[in-house]
């Protein structure tokens, strides 16, 4: 039987800062701190561009956050790591210095800072243990979004190391759920598939577009699940090493395409696009760390991906 972690930084009574709140992690965290008896704070982009570090400055002497969370990011899938390189690395790499460092700054008791899993050698052995970093090539699609990724971890490892600050971090798996991007042009997998099988049932398509083999395997995490984590974390991480969140299986695109399929009701076939790239073989995490320490997700794949549906035709479709 494993023992919870304690808890080393209650977040009762605290002032908490949601970096990043408007996306789909942001959006799962208020939802989770809204069950805390913390006080939340966020702010809009058109109040205050994380990437300008003087502003970033300036909003955290005035309002002296005691927690935060880095959910703020440049994101989307494949496609979208791949034809943007520039924007992917620059404002994720403004975004995690100007955060950071202005947090140290203003005087912040405990930040936690999110990676991604693409922060791990594309062909690192299966699962991903939090050791695997910077053991071999990245995967070129997301190679930028990965290389911003690891500063920002290493920035949190830095302020601990040479000011004692608590700064933690964390590499969660591919998320899913509701506030997700429906745009095929940015979105990663899970809602692409989701709105491709949508409109194909609707207009009786007879096949639905995937990209790249299929044979791809990937890792999903309901950002729920996630969210909860996250707070789990803050209360009761404290350590140098990045953390990884996962659900602790994968799936291959094929089979998470049946899955859909079978959820949205579409019953036609599918069509592999070979020109589209696959990315990463595989990415699953190792999860042995996060779950000794007590936490483990409650959302199955099935159960999510009905949820993310649900949630998609009544905000998107
Ligand atoms: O979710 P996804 O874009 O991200 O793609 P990655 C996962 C797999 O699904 C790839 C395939 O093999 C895609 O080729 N796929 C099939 C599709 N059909 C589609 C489709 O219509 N749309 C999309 N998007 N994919 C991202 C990174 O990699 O993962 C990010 O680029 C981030 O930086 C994120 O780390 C978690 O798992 O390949």
């Amino acid at each position: 039987m494993s023992v919870t972690a304690p808890r080393l930084f209650p977040l009762d009574g605290r002032r908490v800062f949601v970096a990043g709140h408007r996306g789909m992690v942001g959006g799962a965290l208020l939802r989770r701190l809204a069950r805390e008896r913390c006080e939340v704070l966020t702010v809009d982009r058109a109040e205050l561009d994380l990437r300008r570090q003087a502003e970033v400055e300036r909003w955290f002497a005035a309002h002296r956050p005691q927690a935060v969370f880095v959910a703020a990011a440049t994101v989307g899938g494949i496609l979208a790591n791949d034809t943007r390189p520039a924007e992917f690395l620059y404002d994720n790499l403004l975004i995690a210095g100007n955060v950071i460092a202005a947090a140290h700054q203003a005087g912040v008791a405990k930040l936690l800072y999110l990676g991604s899993s693409c922060i791990y050698p594309r062909l690192a052995a299966q699962p991903m243990a939090e050791e695997a970093l910077l053991g071999g090539p990245l995967e070129p699609t997301n190679q930028w979004y990965a290389v911003a990724k690891i500063a920002g971890l290493k920035l949190c490892a830095a302020y601990r190391r040479q000011y004692g600050a608590d700064f933690i971090s964390v590499q969660p798996t591919n998320l899913y759920g509701p506030g997700d991007t429906f745009d095929l042009r940015a979105s990663h997998v899970v809602p692409a598939l989701i709105a491709k099988a949508h409109h194909a049932k609707l207009t009786g398509e007879a096949e639905v577009e995937i990209w790249g083999t299929g044979t791809p395997r990937r890792e999903f995490l309901h950002v729920d699940d996630l969210a909860d984590a996250l707070v789990f974390l803050m209360e009761r991480y404290s350590e140098e090493s990045h953390l990884n969140i996962g659900w602790g299986e994968d799936v291959s695109i094929k089979e998470l395409a049946a899955l859909i399929a079978e959820i949205v009701g579409f019953t036609g076939g599918f069509r592999y696009d070979a020109t589209r790239p696959d990315g990463a073989p595989r990415k699953l995490l190792d999860v042995a760390k996060l779950r000794a320490l007590g936490w483990r997700p409650g959302i199955p794949l099935r159960q999510g991906l009905e949820n993310a549906y649900r949630w998609f035709l009544e905000n998107v479709a």
